[in-house]
């Protein structure tokens, strides 16, 4: 397959909707919101519904989304993508070069997989995740004193912590009685003191997870907790599992209770129903849990194969994104779950989107000429609205708003107070919130003044389940794979990451000199590092303490 290679802002669709942009939907005015308009402008997709009335559209805006999706192929890639076609990489250019096939990790289903040997690999973790927790809750595997693990600590960074952090804590309530799951990322040192602190190493897990097995952080904590296990007398062979790339130099099961795969087709940020998610909530909810998760990612996968933008909800949502980002010329994005189980999930977002979408050059090596990926954040509610929705609401900045919520809550422990229940409490402020940043207010006080007019949309289901965890999960995903596409940009590399990288390292080498040479000076080959260490009392500190 070809790479698509449409100039976004040349296609017939950006200059009808550029067109459009002159005379928004005003939702502010009295009638703009009318119970047809919220009727009508629903789309189901799986468990969930996106209510989207009140962004800043109509039919005619509508149906040039429409054609801008239908103009870029949207789905026919996503659909290419499926099926194993390689889409990172930057045509003639040095890059990565490799198939996409996050998507396969939950294509298990089916006796047709898109592509069926990523499938079948995927199959054949799995088969080796059900042994190991089978082995684990029957106690075959065991500490070496004989007693059940109890504890995991993942350690792990970027996509090899995030999104699996997002949903295990997503999922807190399904979890096994007895187990619990710690992260270590940061190689702050205090990250991994803080989670070392009052734990019983003895009875728990380590996962070490990194997909190039090469990772300074990773590497480094991965040291750090081995030496706490020997300083407590126990052999980290007999407690540390890994989840690694095939080859890397962490591919070495001698050194591993036990050891999986993760495959070079599956990007870190869109790796959370891989092994390196699936280990770990496979420990913390079992199982059968995980599998839901990936039935979910699976149903939505399938799902966006439909070409109406009105019937597929990641696609509509990467297009009204593409509307308020490109068009209405809003910067950021704000994503708020109303669910406190929610809690990492727009901390996962932000990578997930912004690591795919923050690019500046097109897919063929071509600076753009236009806006790609917005900045993304989120908290969830109600907590942001009595900390930063002043600013969503009455700021010179408009935020178009992502809220995320749920029927019923997740424990099912709720108390009526005032005839209302916490749970209508928290969705009642969701949709008012969601009223509100439309319509805005009229005040002849202008300190009480809403102007209105900030789009948002609200996405719902029953319950935040394995299940619907694992479709908001792809939705996501999904969303940002296909305005990558309509985009024209390159979602699955990182190249952005590498420069500060490159120069953590030579800083390091400072470090390291001065260790070995107190008369050591490092400001010939490298002036503005070495300025910066003098400047921020590195190497005074470093000199002292030696
Ligand atoms: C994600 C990125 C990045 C990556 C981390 C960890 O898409 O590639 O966030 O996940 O740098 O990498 P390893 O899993 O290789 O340690």
């Amino acid at each position: 397959m070809t790479i698509h290679s449409n100039i976004f802002n040349q296609l017939k669709a950006y200059q009808l909707l550029k067109k459009l942009t002159q005379n928004p939907f005003d939702l502010t005015g009295s009638g703009s919101l009318t119970s047809e308009r919220i009727q009508r402008l629903q789309c189901r997709t799986g468990n969930f519904r996106l209510l989207y009335a009140t962004q800043r559209l109509d039919e005619d805006v509508l149906n040039g989304l429409q054609q801008l999706a239908d103009e870029t192929s949207a789905v026919e890639q996503f659909v290419m993508m499926k099926k194993g076609a390689v889409m990172n990489r930057i045509n003639g250019y040095d890059s990565e070069n490799r198939q996409v096939l996050h998507t396969a990790c939950r294509d298990v289903f089916s006796d047709s997989p898109a592509e069926p040997s990523a499938a079948r690999q995927a199959l054949d973790e799995l088969d080796k995740l059900k042994i190991f927790l089978d082995d684990l809750d029957q106690e075959k595997l065991r500490t070496p004193q004989g007693k059940p693990f109890t504890d995991m600590i993942q350690v792990g960074i970027g996509g090899s912590d995030l999104g699996p952090r997002a949903l295990y804590h997503g999922l807190a309530v399904f979890q096994k009685e007895g187990r619990k799951v710690h992260f270590i990322s940061n190689v702050d040192p205090d990250d991994a003191a803080g989670v070392l602190r009052g734990l019983d190493l003895s009875t728990t897990l380590v996962n070490v997870v990194s997909k190039s097995g090469t990772t300074l952080e990773t590497l480094t904590n991965e040291k750090l907790v081995q030496a706490a296990y020997k300083k407590a007398g126990l052999d980290p062979s007999l407690f540390f599992v890994a989840v690694t790339g095939q080859g890397s130099p962490m591919d070495n099961p001698e050194r591993y209770l036990r050891s999986f795969y993760m495959y070079d087709y599956i990007g870190g940020r869109y790796s959370a129903t891989s092994m390196v998610g699936g280990v770990m909530l496979g420990f913390a909810l079992g199982f059968d849990n995980f599998f839901e998760i990936l039935k979910g990612a699976n149903a939505i996968d399938l799902a966006v194969e439909e070409k109406d933008i009105r019937k597929n909800i990641p696609l509509l949502l990467a297009l009204l994104g593409i509307w308020n980002h490109n068009f209405l010329g809003c910067e950021t994005l704000a994503v708020l779950p109303y669910s406190q189980a929610l809690i990492r999930f727009p901390a996962h977002l932000q990578q997930c989107d912004m690591e795919s979408n923050g690019k500046s050059i097109s897919r063929q090596g071509e600076s753009l000429s236009y806006q790609s990926g917005p900045v993304i954040w989120g908290e969830p509610g109600t907590n942001g609205q009595h900390a930063f929705y002043q600013l969503i609401h009455q700021g010179t900045t408009v935020v178009p708003v992502e809220f995320i919520g749920f029927r019923s809550s997740q424990y099912q422990q709720d108390i009526e107070i005032k005839e209302t229940s916490s749970q209508e409490k928290l969705i009642a402020n969701l949709l008012a919130q969601s009223l509100a940043l439309a319509s805005g207010q009229k005040h002849e006080n202008p300190n009480k003044r809403f102007l209105g007019n900030r789009p948002n949309s609200v996405l719902m289901a029953e319950c935040l389940t394995p299940r619907s965890m694992g479709e908001l999960l792809a939705i996501y995903e999904a969303k940002i794979v296909l305005q990558g596409f309509v985009w024209n940009i390159n979602s699955f590399d990182q190249e952005g990451v590498q420069l500060g990288k490159l120069l953590a390292n030579r800083l390091l080498d400072h470090f390291s000199g001065m260790r070995q040479d107190k008369e050591y000076d490092g400001s010939s080959q490298d002036e503005a590092g070495w300025a910066m260490l003098q400047a921020a009392g590195m190497v005074e500190g470093l000199k002292t303490k030696s």
